[in-house]
């Protein structure tokens, strides 16, 4: 039995690449430096897979921004509109590529995580970065046009080998295999042209690399093909069996890996392609594991993804030891042990977290913990069922059981309140009173608000004084008193501004939030939080997932305190803002003892709380933002339904406990909507703002199509830019929507929330919304 791992964080235990990586941006440290940190990191994670016992390291999974965009210097299809030269450095490109190169360009951490860099219109505008598969990290996205060349043209990965080696590792180099890495970029210029019709040209290259590792004299090559677990076309599936013939013919042993999803109708055609080893996600697709080991020819390795690469609880080692154990019988030394995907999507150590009590502490295990899961299981395996096991094992499988147990058991877990709230839920939880043409009469009798109404998505520029408020309210050095009334001042100065640009419903601007996720988990009960538990999100940005560890609920208002002061600053509307079910559900890490239903429904029952309680303290206008409906949809499409049903009944049981005359906005970021657009309007919000202008209002041919009944907010204007769009350009994109959808149904407002802007460009780009929202209500 040999353990391994498809990959480990690289962020570094105290997010030591992030800093770096921004030191080297704003030109404190040049390249040689961040090389040198880039070189420390990778030996210290390589140092800790082999100490905890694991058969190689894994080399390759390193990156300074993304392991894709790796992949294109390495193969030489670096995209011709980047012009660059020769003698730019390697890594100077690499950036230009992540970041853009123009101060015009998209800028990252914006917080709705969408492809950033794209604005279509400058040369250098970064690569487009999107979500990888169903995870919450991004990557950045290969371009393809009939044109485009490989060669192999870096030797950075090469290298990283060479420096494992030179420090006594065995090495399993790992690479994006060439179907997948085809199919997650996307073809630019060329109409119709397929990225599959690539693949000639593209493996020669990769079995250049191929040759290139096993000179080395790697072990194994990893090669990544998780496509194999999405519904593929048929030209895409018939295309791996002779992708691997060719690849097999460099004679260095490929180790085929499949992560995230079931095989399902890929399952043989998997089994049967010629590579010396299948790795597959045993936490995902537990249920196919018995077929695979049946249909795997003997003499392959099977690597078993047992361990949960995707969240932090602790295995339960007797539950695996259970499946791994006739598997073992059938694939006699052919068995690899390893966590289901790569530990990227992991926070790195809870060796690191002090603010545990030692009994949820005891039910966790982070990328660090989970090394020693496998080395456990490794033992217990070959010790021959329990009669040989050491005495290490044997106190490891203790500890374990015993965590598992206690987890099982708390208290803490299972509130009795929540679940018999839930099991009493009436079936009608989820309508409003009323269909929206009557709730609309009656919202418009009540607010009178003008046609083309204009707001904004909710937060204003989280300015240094914002945030360094909070962070010495965190540090204790400002008091909570002093806190409040700074928060307070905030809140008053933003609806000042709003009143005088002369917007329509207004927004108390989130002054006293982080990130729109961890402020409500912080306030609910069932969560619990990390100090260190970083997640990489994109390039050097993180997150720090809230762990959902017990039945959720709330024990008092979170938002009503702000929402009910901003109200009292202005005549106009204030807009109360949440952050919906789904989405808080999709931004943590959520427990696995039940369904996901299960837990957003919970969670749906407390925003529907808070949703009362505003409506109580006489807020006409909430705000249940879902950005993560979509990033939520399984794989696999034959699951869709499934979910959308729970998802979409999730948003409305928390927003259905309002009279006719509440308005419900529901706010999403830029995505595909196309395919989901009746789930969309069954989520029934009275509005829904979109982020639509970098489409050019484009993704609103589907709505209009689809004859959207509700009223939609189309972002008028990108706000991950600094530019300032002006009024004749806003009052186009509306003209074009109101083309498309009943002008009487259209709101005005920016694309997404404005916490990453200053202030003087916040200013002007609402003026001339405002500005051009007149204009419209004097053409209709
Ligand atoms: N919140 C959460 N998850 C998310 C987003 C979010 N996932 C998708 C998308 N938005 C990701 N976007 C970002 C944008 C900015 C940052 C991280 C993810 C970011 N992080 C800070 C950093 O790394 O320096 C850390 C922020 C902090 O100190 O809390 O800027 O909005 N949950
Ligand atoms: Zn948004």
């Amino acid at each position: 039995i040999h353990t391994h791992i498809p990959g480990f964080p690289r962020i570094g235990a105290a997010r030591e690449l992030k800093f770096a990586l921004e030191r080297h941006w704003r030109g404190e440290q040049d390249e040689a430096a961040l090389e040198a940190t880039g070189r420390e990191l990778r030996a210290r994670h390589w140092a800790l897979q082999r100490d905890a016992g694991l058969d190689f390291v894994t080399v390759g999974d390193f990156a300074f921004y993304d392991q894709v965009a790796n992949h294109i210097q390495l193969l030489g299809c670096e995209p011709a509109r980047y012009g660059f030269s020769a003698e730019q450095s390697q890594l100077s490109r690499y950036f230009t590529m992540a970041r853009g190169r123009s101060g015009d360009a998209h800028e990252a951490g914006c917080g709705c995580g969408q492809a950033h860099g794209e604005t279509g219109l400058q040369a250098a505008a970064a690569l487009e970065m999107t979500k990888w598969f169903d995870t919450n990290y991004h990557y950045l996205v290969p371009e393809f046009t009939p044109d485009t060349a490989f060669s192999l043209a870096c030797e950075r990965l090469f290298d990283e080998v060479a420096e494992a080696q030179a420090l006594g590792h065995a090495v399993k180099a790992v690479l994006v295999g060439p179907l997948s890495f085809l199919w997650l970029g996307k073809a630019r210029g060329a109409e119709g042209f397929d990225r599959l019709s690539l693949l000639d040209k593209l493996l020669p290259v990769y079995s250049q690399v191929l040759d290139r590792l096993k000179a080395q004299g790697v072990q194994w090559v990893q090669i990544d093909e998780p496509i194999l677990g999405l519904d593929l076309p048929s030209a895409w599936r018939s295309a791996f069996e002779n992708t691997y013939w060719q690849l097999n013919q460099v004679g260095v042993p490929l180790l085929l890996a499949t992560y995230f999803s079931p095989l399902e109708e890929n399952l043989s055609l998997a089994c049967r392609l010629p590579v010396a080893g299948l790795h597959v996600d045993g936490v995902r697709a537990p249920h196919e594991l018995t077929s695979i080991a049946d249909w795997l020819p003997v003499h392959k390795v099977l690597s078993v993804g047992i361990v949960d690469g995707r969240n932090i609880w602790r295995t339960d080692l007797d539950a695996a030891l259970a499946v791994l154990a006739p598997i073992m019988d059938k694939r006699a030394g052919k068995l690899w042990l390893s966590s289901s995907c790569s530990l990227l999507h992991t926070p790195f150590t809870l060796a690191a977290e002090t603010t545990f009590d030692s009994e949820i502490r005891s039910w966790l295990a982070f990328a660090t913990e989970k090394l020693d899961e496998l080395y456990v299981l490794k033992r217990a395996l070959q010790g021959d069922a329990g009669a040989n096991l050491d005495a290490g094992t044997t106190e490891a499988l203790a500890v374990s059981r015993a965590a598992i147990a206690s987890r099982r058991a708390s208290p803490r877990v299972h509130q009795q309140a929540v679940r018999e709230r839930l099991q009493a839920m009436p079936a009608d939880a989820d309508q409003r009173r009323s269909g929206f043409t009557q709730r609309q009469a009656e919202q418009r009798a009540r607010f009178k608000l003008p046609s083309f109404p204009t707001t904004t998505i909710g937060s204003f520029p989280q300015t240094q004084a914002i945030r360094s408020a909070r962070a010495g309210f965190k540090r204790g050095e400002l008091s909570a008193a002093d806190y409040e009334t700074k928060m307070r001042e905030e809140i008053a100065y933003a609806v000042q501004q709003q009143e005088s640009l002369g917007l329509d419903v207004l927004v108390h601007g989130e002054a006293e939030r982080n990130d729109m996720v961890e402020y409500f988990g912080e306030q609910l009960d069932g969560f619990v939080f990390t100090q260190l538990g970083w997640v990489q999100s994109y390039g050097s940005r993180c997150v720090k997932p809230p762990i959902i560890f017990g039945d959720v609920s709330r024990p008092k208002a979170m938002t009503v305190d702000w929402t009910v002061h901003a109200q009292s600053l202005t005549g106009k509307p204030m807009k109360g803002m949440l952050t919906g079910p789904i989405t808080i559900l999709q931004w943590s890490f959520v427990r696995d003892d039940q369904p996901r239903a299960v837990t957003a429904l919970q969670i749906a029952l407390a925003i529907r709380d808070e949703v009362a309680d505003l409506e109580q303290a006489g807020i006409g206008i909430i705000q249940i933002d879902e950005p993560a409906v979509r990033e939520g949809l399984p794989l696999r499409r034959s699951r869709w339904d499934e979910y959308l049903n729970w998802a979409t009944q999730a948003f409305r049981v928390s927003a259905s406990a309002v009279a006719d005359g509440t308005q419900i906005h529901t706010h999403m970021c830029y995505a595909e909507f196309n395919d989901i657009l009746p789930q969309i309007a069954a989520m029934d919000a009275d509005v829904i703002t979109i982020e639509t202008s970098r489409s050019d209002m484009e993704l609103l041919n589907g709505f209009g199509q689809f004859r959207y009944p509700n009223e939609i907010g189309p972002g008028v204007y990108d706000i991950h830019s600094p530019r300032v769009p002006a009024q004749a350009e806003m009052v186009r994109l509306l003209q074009k929507a109101s083309a498309v959808i009943p002008p009487a149904n259209l709101w005005v407002n920016p694309d997404c929330g404005l916490k990453t802007r200053g202030w003087p460009e916040t200013e002007t780009a609402l003026r001339n919304m405002v500005a051009a929202a007149k204009q419209l209500r004097a053409i209709y």
